[in-house]
């Protein structure tokens, strides 16, 4: 490589240096192009962001190092794109932001990705330490290490270009191993321009070997919860978005397959196995959980989404009480066992290693639970999927969720490979019980938070890392977070389908201002045209009013692969406070 000093200035490569007198001698490398190369020594080739100060040379120099660097209209959605490609890479999904206020945009999705074990790292730029630390008023002041700390696994700050690969090493353990999640590394602006000896400058780089380290289960922690299955009249399995993550999907279905258990895929899980596979429980949801004895936890907590593993969800008396299920939990983190109930049989270590380990220990019999469970669980299925066939037949006018989503059903498994983005509250819920998944890592949702405004990033990412159609459902006010970066979608030209289901607001459109003064907090303009949005910037839009006009639209967009974004007008009255998760809202049941 030649000499590497020095700013460029738009389109146009680094200036070299001025000549010296003995050109091997002083060969140098500045700080921009330590961080290119020790990225690029580890395998990362893609980078989510937004330029500035101080880090609007390293965006250019990034792109013409040949890796890809997607430049967004709003840090936030960066940083989810980034936290959701590090869930389907096993790569932590890079986030370069500007300074204080840049950072904080990036911050949220930060906490998010280690709210959701995924791995990302935040890269920011900062201002002046000296002046920071003496709070003398920078451009874009702000202690940004002390900030992150709380909200992410790990914080490192870089000061001298010898230490860069150091950092980016750090970084990048923190993120994969163990339990992933989100790494902040903070690059003060002087960084970047420091040079020094490039061969020394080059040695100091660090290429990660074995970042996530297998960690294989103890026997004994496998014996006992094989022994305590083996007990079981009514097993379950339950699948988590860590179940994806860890990407050991055969070794996964082979425990289902052999073992006969019925399964329940937490959303992010769903398609690890067909949702249409014989051992599904996701229609008999509210019937297995009270039921089941021995309740397997694969890469899924205890949490709110699981109503914290007891109350009436699980069969218990009141909401606090226990409903007498043994757990089995398959998890990385060895501290996760018994954060909400008793855990009988913890297995920790990684999914992969762990369910290998409890096939190896299921022997080469093993019997199949009791018909009496199986059948049950068949028979709640049948009905409840009899039921929901017949609403979805129904073509009502205006379009309602069930007759729209029917087609997105119909679409996507046509197209098992395309990626579902979804967030919503009804618009989330509905899709995820209404349309199937088919392959492993194709549903990307809010996750453990049911944050809104991850849509748009989520796009941007599931296109460039998997190649594959994007088709995001979105609800009107879900996708108001970041439909901004529809010009982002547009401007890469990406394979993206967006559907925003527009029912006028949040959960429904039909609320008022008692008062008659103001629109209510829950309704937005009435029959807006978010299909104009997307044509503004070169993309299709395509207003649907109707089933057979969606269906249309989205087969069109999946032939063209064009950005596209189809207004579809949903029956305003048709949702419902929060979707499923009415129950949460403390107000709501005064009513
Ligand atoms: P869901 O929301 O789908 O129920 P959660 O995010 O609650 O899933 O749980 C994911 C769990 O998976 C976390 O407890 C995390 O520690 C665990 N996990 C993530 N990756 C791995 C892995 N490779 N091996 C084992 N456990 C993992
Ligand atoms: N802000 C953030 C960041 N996350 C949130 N989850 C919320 C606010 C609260 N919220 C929900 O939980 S769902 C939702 C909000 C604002 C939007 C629901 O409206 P929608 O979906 O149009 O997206 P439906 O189909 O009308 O229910
Ligand atoms: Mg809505």
């Amino acid at each position: 490589m030649a000499v590497v000093t020095g700013h460029a200035a738009p389109g146009q490569a680094p200036a070299p240096a001025p000549a010296p007198a003995d050109t091997q001698a002083q060969e140098t490398i500045d700080g921009f192009h330590l961080v290119i190369e020790a990225l690029k020594l580890n395998g990362i080739d893609t980078v989510f962001g937004l330029p500035g100060i101080p880090i609007t040379d390293l965006t250019r120099m990034i792109q013409g190092a040949g890796m890809r660097m997607v430049a967004f209209r709003h840090e936030q959605n960066a940083g989810y794109a980034a936290s959701i490609a590090g869930f389907l890479t096993q790569k932590p999904g890079i986030c370069l932001t500007v300074s204080a206020p840049g950072f904080l945009n990036g911050l949220t999705a930060l906490a998010h990705a280690t709210t959701n074990c995924f791995p990302m790292i935040l890269i920011s730029g900062s201002s002046e330490r000296e002046i920071v630390d003496l709070q003398q008023g920078d451009y874009e002041e702000m202690d940004q290490l002390a900030v992150a700390k709380p909200l992410c696994k790990a914080a490192f700050r870089v000061l001298n270009a010898e230490d860069i690969g150091v950092g980016i090493a750090r970084a990048i353990r923190a993120a994969v191993s163990g339990r992933p999640g989100g790494v902040y590394l903070d690059f003060p602006a002087k960084l970047f321009a420091q040079s020094v000896d490039a061969v020394h400058g080059r040695s100091t780089l660090i290429k990660v070997v074995d970042p996530a380290p297998k960690q294989v289960p103890a026997p004994e922690a496998v014996k006992r919860a094989v022994e305590l299955l083996k007990g079981a009249k009514k097993p379950l399995i339950v699948l988590g978005k860590g179940a994806a993550y860890a990407q050991c999907d055969a070794e996964i279905r082979t425990l289902i397959e052999k073992t006969g258990i019925p399964y329940l895929p937490m959303s992010m899980a769903k398609g690890l196995l067909p949702d249409t596979h014989e051992q599904s429980a996701s229609a008999a949801r509210s019937f297995v959980l009270p039921e089941a004895d021995v309740v397997v936890l694969i890469g899924a907590r205890l949490n709110w989404l699981l109503s914290h593993g007891k109350g009436k969800t699980w069969g218990g008396k009141d909401h606090k009480a226990w409903g007498g299920q043994k757990f089995v939990q398959v998890d990385i983190s060895p501290q996760e066992a018994d954060s909400n109930v008793r855990i009988d049989a913890p297995v920790v270590g990684d999914i992969g290693s762990c369910v290998a380990a409890l096939n190896a220990a299921l022997g080469g019999t093993w019997a199949k639970p009791p018909a009496e469970w199986t059948g049950a669980i068949k028979e709640r299925k049948d009905k409840n999927v009899a039921k929901m066939a017949e609403t979805l037949a129904k073509d009502p006018s205006p379009m309602n969720f069930h007759s729209a989503l029917n087609v997105v059903r119909d679409i996507v498994k046509a197209n098992p490979d395309a990626m579902l983005v979804n967030e919503g509250a009804n618009a989330l819920d509905f899709t995820r019980s209404i349309v199937d998944m088919y392959r492993p890592r194709k549903r990307i949702d809010v996750g453990t938070w049911g944050i809104m405004g991850v849509g748009m990033g989520y796009c941007v990412a599931a296109a460039v890392t998997t190649k594959q159609q994007v088709i995001a459902i979105e609800g009107d006010s879900a996708f108001g977070f970041s439909g901004m970066e529809v010009e982002t979608i547009c401007r890469y030209d990406l394979p993206v389908c967006i559907v925003v289901m527009n029912n006028n607001g949040v959960y429904k459109g039909t609320d008022v201002d008692p008062t008659g003064r103001d629109p209510a907090p829950t309704v937005f303009v009435k029959g807006a045209r978010y299909d104009r949005i997307i044509e503004g910037f070169g993309g299709v839009g395509v207003n649907a009013t109707t089933p057979a006009e969606l269906k249309r639209a989205m087969e069109e967009a999946i032939r063209s692969r064009k950005p596209t974004l189809i207004n579809a007008v949903i029956d305003e009255t048709a949702g419902t406070e929060s979707g499923r998760i009415t129950n949460l809202n403390p107000t709501a049941k005064k009513k």
